[in-house]
């Protein structure tokens, strides 16, 4: 039975891998946080079962790092764990620069000093916000990095680390570029998640309206499930090497939004342009039809934004034998809306945490 690690096993990411590598007979341990509220609601459905362990660690604290890779000595790492909100970035710059970028180097340097680098893979969660301010379209490995946040600069450390360790000390440690991905995991604030739960709650007369930043802004959005599988394949991989992991297909905000509402039975049309621009419902609900249904707001915009990625998976696809094309974007924004319909629905009206959070997003005091 192999062991794997998995930092950051609360996030979306983290909690996708460990089912799918508990579903492939690994014993599977991943780190977690000390926070007041027990906020574990991604992984509960996996605590107890006989392969799943929890330990106390943070990518900002070397010794509780150490303490890890010494007592599980994992077969295989997931450095998964970071500051990963891009907007966050630019108001926590040193926390960002300390977790994403020092991080990495404390995972690398834990394993060697535990004298597991000759049999220790490991995954670095790399992303496509390294080709920031684009130089090149699509994106591939060689495409140049200009990265264009504190998030982005931070993992371009990461990045380089991992290629530093695998010359200097022949460790088999990776790189996955991912592109944006998407699930009805995503954290609530990341742009996809805020439209599909703000449509879900319009549609059932639950929040007024949205508002966003910049809805030209275009991705390449996947699915997360499918991307996690991606991970564990670039550690399967003979040699270790970088790779690209994107669909290939690129949409902007503004038709993510268009399909997840048109998913609500909520027709719009935009209509204006820059801060000005408006979705106003055209169909649907009888006592929306001729409203304001999104709005832009400054308080979204960001010093620099990224607003043109489109991954070229070519590489992912020849050598590892991955599909990129296994949950279309029609599909994702589907799941997405479906799971967000559902979730509405129940949602207590006296939940004072969920009613204030969608009324501090609605308002944009929280990004
Ligand atoms: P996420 O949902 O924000 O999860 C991040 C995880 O990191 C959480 O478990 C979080 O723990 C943990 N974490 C944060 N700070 C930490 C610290 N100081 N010490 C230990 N753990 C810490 O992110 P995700 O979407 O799953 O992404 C996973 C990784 O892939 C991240 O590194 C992200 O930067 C990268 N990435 C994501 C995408 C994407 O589109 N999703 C694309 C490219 C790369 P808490 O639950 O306690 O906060
Ligand atoms: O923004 C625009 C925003 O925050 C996407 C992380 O997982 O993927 C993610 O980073 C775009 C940007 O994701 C709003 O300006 C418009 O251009 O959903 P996002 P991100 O910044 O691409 C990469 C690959 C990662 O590595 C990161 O960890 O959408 N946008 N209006 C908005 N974004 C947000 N959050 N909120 C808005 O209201």
């Amino acid at each position: 039975m192999k062991t794997a690690l998995i930092t950051g096993v609360t996030g979306q990411d983290g909690s996708f891998l460990a089912e799918f590598l508990l579903e492939k007979g690994y014993d599977v341990h991943g780190t977690i946080r000390r926070s007041s509220v027990d906020y574990r609601e991604r992984i509960a459905h996996l605590e107890g079962r006989p392969h799943f362990h929890l330990h106390y660690a943070d990518l900002g604290d070397s010794m509780s790092i150490m303490q890890v890779v010494s007592k599980v000595r994992p077969d295989e790492i997931y450095n998964l764990a970071a500051q990963s909100h891009v907007q966050v970035s630019f108001d926590s710059p040193e926390f960002t620069a300390d977790v994403d970028a020092t991080g990495v180097l404390r995972v690398l340097e834990a394993v060697r000093l535990c004298g597991l680098a000759p049999t220790c893979r490991i995954y670095q969660a790399s992303t496509s916000e390294l080709y920031g301010k684009v130089e090149e379209v699509p994106q591939n490995e060689n495409t140049p990095f200009h990265p264009y946040s504190p998030y982005a600069v931070a993992k371009l450390y990461g990045y380089w680390i991992v290629r530093e360790y695998r010359e200097a000390y022949n460790m088999f440690c990776c790189s996955g570029i991912l592109f944006n991905h998407e699930s009805e995991r995503r954290g609530e604030t990341f742009v996809t998640r805020k439209i599909t739960l703000a449509a879900a709650r319009i549609a059932q007369g639950k929040q007024e309206k949205l508002y966003l930043g910049n809805l030209s802004s275009l991705r390449d959005w996947g699915y997360a499930k499918d991307y996690v599988e991606c991970m564990w394949l670039i550690l399967q991989h003979n040699t270790p090497e970088d790779f690209v992991i994107a669909t290939g297909v690129q949409h902007s905000v503004r038709e993510f939004c268009y399909l997840a509402f048109r998913h609500t039975g909520i027709e719009l049309k935009f209509e204006g342009e820059g801060a000005d621009e408006k979705g106003i419902c055209i169909s649907g609900p009888e006592n929306l039809v001729g409203k304001t249904l999104v709005e832009v707001s400054s308080d979204f915009y960001r010093p620099t934004d990224v607003v043109n990625l489109w991954g070229d998976p070519t590489k992912a696809r020849a050598e590892l034998g991955w599909d990129p094309a296994r949950t279309p974007f029609e599909q994702l924004v589907k799941i997405m809306v479906d799971a967000d319909m559902a979730k509405v629905a129940v949602e207590r009206a006296g939940d004072e945490v969920r009613t204030n959070l969608a009324e501090y997003l609605e308002k944009g005091i929280v990004k």
